[in-house]
């Protein structure tokens, strides 16, 4: 089941949700920074050591930790391209997010899911055809697995939720 709503990434109870990162993996402004002071220090914690082991996470993958004060169980943190004009990989790179973090999530048995619109705020990729690659991405994952059961957008600016509403 796919489903789409208008809201707070940090209000939702799934098994896992999924944070906008920067290959820092030390907290950011928008998405990122709202999910590091709901969820407490518990996540950088978990960042810091993961940082420490592998230095980062490259754009296009994704890491996993606990979700802290959160009501989701963990927070998988991906890093979603920066747009530079569409000749750069980021159409790829952005389906490879949605296609790790849900390859994360199957791993540490998760059974639903709740995404942000990856690389559509500071990192500037064009709504549209960031949402038909989300929905593309993870219809197909879905479509080849039966542990996950749900995943959901969460659209924070009406514009996105228009555009998910439209394709889902
Ligand atoms: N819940 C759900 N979605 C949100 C929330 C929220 N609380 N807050 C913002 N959004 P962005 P990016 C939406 O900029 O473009 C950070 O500094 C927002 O409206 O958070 O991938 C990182 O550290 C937009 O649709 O992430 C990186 O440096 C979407 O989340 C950089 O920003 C993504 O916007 C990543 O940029």
């Amino acid at each position: 089941m796919i489903e789409v709503i208008k809201g707070d990434i940090t209000t939702i109870a799934a098994d896992a949700i999924v944070n906008a990162a920067n290959t820092s993996l030390l907290g950011g402004g928008g998405v990122d920074g709202a999910i590091h002071r709901a969820g407490g220090k518990a996540i950088l914690e978990d960042c810091i050591k993961i940082k420490n082991k592998q230095g980062g996470c490259k754009v296009g993958e994704a890491v996993i930790t606990t979700a802290g004060n959160l009501p989701a169980k963990y927070v998988i943190h991906t890093v979603g391209p920066k747009w530079n004009g569409g000749q750069s990989n980021e159409a790829s790179l952005l389906a490879a997010c949605y296609r790790n973090s849900l390859f994360l999530a199957l791993k540490n048995d998760a059974k639903s899911i709740a995404f942000p619109n990856i690389s559509t705020g500071i990192y500037g990729y064009p709504k549209e055809a960031a949402a038909t690659i989300a929905v593309d991405t993870v219809r197909e994952f879905l479509g080849r697995q039966d542990q996950i059961d749900k995943v959901l957008f969460v659209c924070f600016d009406k514009e996105n939720f228009m555009l998910y509403d439209k394709l889902l």
